[in-house]
């Protein structure tokens, strides 16, 4: 598309919304406040670099065999640049415990520290991005099916170790960034079948819990994240929901919200307006569950955008941890960090371009019909032309331009792989 046609269009748009009570030049500005925390797992499908990495294990699986996969620490940071290149905006980098610079040494989790991030921090500061982190409980002999709530006290103190360790490099992290780490615990912890001893599974993890966070740190936050199941770990999760949300309840943590981790029929969005009377901020795993928890590519659909609505509508996108959490290895993997991110800053900027404080009106008075007819017609307003523009601005390919890009570097880089 020329520049004049997207000026063009974006004017028309510009108009068109100024009539609803829309400045479109102020939700652009908003938009370049908001940032993605990009997940760094879609580029090597949850490997990481600890040199005897097994299968993926921990109930999580990637499927598909794309050829280009980042195989170490200088492919995967050349893909998410790339990827980067290809998305507007400034973002942040999450970082999982696996993807410490190991230099091919054997580095056990409960041994891993901050001189295995420090050329993570400094890449980062060279590219201006910040950094996010996980500890990692899966994927590692010591995994099995209980990590942090293991009735085995070794293996317990293994997992406390390895994650209080991820807390301080978090917190060096931060430090180092000038800017608070997100670190989310998640843990796969569970059990195929009929579980007997829930009580003091849980029991066992909420005490590893509060020894974890028992040390106070200033520059990180911790988020913890719940889930339904996981595969072969169908009959039990210690960190349920209901887990999880109690505790960051009642420690004041972040809530992750990972949009797969919920029954296929539950609404991830309507959380958004409960979570955050109760805890002080909310994390996000956006992906794209199809049927189950399949961490398929984000795209621009209801449950996206309907997310991003109700947290512009909470007026809390300053409360809110944007992360992505997909890993699809049967596509071109660049491509899939694009399509996802690119679908995910849509999907806000549709949020914001919405007539809210109109329809909110409509709906104190009473006035059913036209609050739903206003919102149908918010579905079909140009923010297209919008969000071409906001690439324009931010000198990213606008529209399908991308496509040919990611097509070079799969020619020239990932497919010599
Ligand atoms: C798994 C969780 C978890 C992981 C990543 C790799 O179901 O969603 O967040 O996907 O941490
Ligand atoms: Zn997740």
């Amino acid at each position: 598309m020329k520049e004049i046609q997207i000026q063009r269009a974006y004017e028309l748009a510009r108009d068109r919304y100024a009539e609803i009570g829309i400045d479109t030049d102020q939700v652009l500005d908003r938009m370049n406040q908001f940032h993605l925390s990009i997940h760094c797992w879609q580029a090597d499908d949850v490997v990481g670099f600890e040199p005897k990495a097994g299968a993926l294990s921990g109930g999580i699986q990637t499927t598909g065999n794309y050829p280009g996969r980042a195989r170490n620490i200088d492919e995967l940071r050349a893909d998410i640049l790339k990827a980067m290149s290809l998305i507007p905006g400034q973002h942040r980098l999450n970082l999982h415990a696996i993807y410490g610079d190991f230099k091919g040494q054997f580095v056990d989790r409960d041994q891993i520290g901050i001189e295995h991030f420090q050329s993570w921090i400094d890449w980062a500061l060279q590219h201006n991005i910040k950094l996010d982190f996980n500890s990692s409980s899966f994927s590692h002999p010591k995994s099995g099916n209980l990590s942090l709530s293991n009735p085995d006290p070794e293996i317990r103190r293994f997992w406390i170790e390895h994650t209080k360790r991820c807390r301080a490099i978090a917190n060096e992290i931060g430090r180092a960034q000038g800017d608070p780490c997100i670190m989310n615990l998640w843990v796969h912890d569970g059990s195929k079948d009929v579980t007997v001893n829930k009580y003091l599974y849980r029991r066992l993890f909420k005490d590893s819990l509060d020894e974890i966070f028992a040390t106070k740190y200033e520059h990180m936050r911790d988020c913890l994240e719940s889930k339904t199941f996981g595969i072969g770990l169908e009959s039990f999760t210690s960190g349920s929901l209901e887990f999880i949300v109690g505790y960051c309840v009642q420690n004041q943590k972040i809530y992750t919200i990972d949009t797969g981790h919920y029954h296929p029929l539950e609404d991830a969005a309507d959380k958004v307006s409960s979570m955050l009377l109760y805890v002080p901020e909310l994390m996000l795993h956006v992906t794209r569950g199809v049927r189950w928890d399949s961490d398929h590519v984000t795209i621009v659909e209801d449950p996206t955008i309907n997310l991003c609505k109700e947290i512009v509508r909470a007026d809390a996108i300053d409360r809110v941890h944007f992360g992505l959490d997909y890993f699809d290895a049967s596509i071109n993997r660049i491509g899939a960090y694009v399509i996802g991110s690119r679908a995910a800053q849509k999907s806000m900027l549709c949020a914001l371009l919405e007539p809210v404080e109109t329809i909110r009106d409509l709906e104190l008075k009473d006035r059913g019909f036209q609050r739903l007819a206003m919102l149908e017609e918010a579905k079909s307003m140009p923010w297209a032309a919008v969000w071409d523009m906001y690439c324009l601005k931010n000198n990213v390919p606008v529209g399908d331009a991308f496509i040919p890009v990611i097509e070079e570097y799969e020619a020239n880089v990932t497919s010599q792989r």
